[in-house]
């Protein structure tokens, strides 16, 4: 659709005057205040959000949908922090539980190396903070990673887990960050953000690092020259108002270094933490907050939905609600959300099966590699 033939649907179906003119805003590229991203939220309906996001997507993006080949080492659950949603991580007194675990280098060399000939371009490594595991310990992991396999991307560590490591390395963000950029990393993930909104923060993870040092160290990523993704962890306690304060804190941030690659929505899932008597939000709420991600967030170019969380069907709905990347192919190697209660208690998908994810909603999908340079265009491919 046309910005003009759009500009008339919206004359003909909205009734609210303020509605309509924060529409026009948005279709006109004109970024909303916090006050009018929080009215929008509020009062719009799904359809006139999803209108407003579609639109925004395929002005910037068209069809294409990106995905990349990517699996996940995960190499402790043990942690040092208590978040109350946390369906994963185990106490270092519960170390021999059976379902706390510590991989040794060795199995995380294995790891890597059962990949040799396989085609793949991405090792994505998050955990708990453990109290033993610092930088030394991950400079030389990432330095081994590389040289067993030197065209990988390395994506790793949460500013959670690198506030952790800094601190006891008495190294700054920038030093730290330096070291590891040194050894081989190349991006960061954009876990540990939850909700920066400090009075819901201090509810469900009050004893990790702070919204100001989650931005801290991502700022410090991007001037040392290492992009991040950021996250929202949606569907609990907060409101509209802090999802909103949330993206207005990112969007500052990324006017200032343009460091961010994606922004993804993560949905709470219920199942086996100390927050289970939170009901987990319907898909309308699902739907509503990744179209607002695309509206509110007009300087981030890629809204991602991260599938072993939300599900395949929820992500190939959100292909028109504003997303444009489905994360990767992971192959059956974290274990955060099946934990948590999530449907796909095996994350793995095949390329074909990624492609025809995308295919059957009548989408293009290129593959990535992780600072989205595109690979392959599978729309011009035939997968047998
Ligand atoms: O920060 C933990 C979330 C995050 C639950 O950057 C939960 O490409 C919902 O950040 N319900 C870590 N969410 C994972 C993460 C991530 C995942 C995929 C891709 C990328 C990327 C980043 O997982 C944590 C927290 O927000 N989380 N427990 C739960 N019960
Ligand atoms: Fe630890 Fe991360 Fe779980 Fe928090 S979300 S308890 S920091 S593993």
């Amino acid at each position: 659709m046309t910005n003009h033939s759009i500009s008339s649907l919206l004359d003909l179906t909205i009734k609210d005057s303020k509605l309509l003119t924060l529409s026009k805003k948005v279709i006109e590229s004109n970024r909303l205040s916090p006050q009018e991203g929080l009215y929008l939220y509020q009062n719009a309906d799904l359809s006139l959000l999803a209108m407003l996001a579609n639109y925004i997507r395929e002005n910037r993006h068209g069809n294409k949908t990106y995905f990349n080949k990517n699996f996940h080492i995960e190499p402790t659950n043990i942690c040092v922090f208590d978040c109350k949603f946390c369906s994963y991580s185990k106490m270092l007194r519960d170390k021999e539980d059976f379902d706390a675990w510590e991989m040794s280098e060795e199995e995380i060399y294995s790891a890597i190396k059962s990949y040799n000939n396989i085609d793949i371009t991405e090792v994505h490594i998050v955990g708990g903070v453990h109290p033993k595991m610092g930088l030394e310990y991950f400079k030389n992991l990432i330095q081994n990673i590389k040289a067993i396999r030197p065209e990988l991307h390395v994506k790793a560590f949460t500013a959670v887990e690198l506030d952790y490591m800094c601190r006891k390395a008495k190294v700054s963000y920038k030093e730290g960050l330096q070291i590891l950029k040194d050894a081989g990393q190349g991006s960061l993930p954009g876990g540990g953000a939850e909700i920066f909104d400090e009075k819901i923060r201090e509810q469900i993870c009050k004893d990790k690092c702070t919204s100001a040092e989650w931005l801290e160290m991502h700022e410090a990523a991007h001037s040392v020259g290492m992009p991040s993704n950021a996250t929202m962890l949606y569907g609990h306690i907060e409101t509209y108002e802090h999802l909103i304060d949330h993206m207005n804190r990112l969007r500052d941030l990324q006017d200032k270094t343009g460091g961010f690659n994606a922004f993804i929505p993560l949905k709470f899932r219920n199942k086996n933490n100390q927050m289970s008597g939170i009901e987990e939000v319907n898909i309308i709420e699902d739907l509503k907050v990744f179209a607002m991600s695309r509206i509110y967030l007009d300087n981030f170019n890629h809204i991602k939905a991260y599938w072993p969380m939300i599900g395949r069907k929820t992500t190939q709905l959100l292909l028109a609600f504003g997303v444009n990347d489905i994360d990767g192919t992971v192959d059956d190697s974290t274990k955060i959300y099946s934990m948590a209660g999530s449907e796909e208690q095996n994350p793995a998908m095949t390329t074909e099966q990624m492609v025809a994810l995308i295919k059957e909603v009548g989408r293009q999908p290129i593959e990535r590699d992780s600072v989205y340079n595109e690979l392959h265009d599978y729309s011009l491919i035939e997968l047998v």
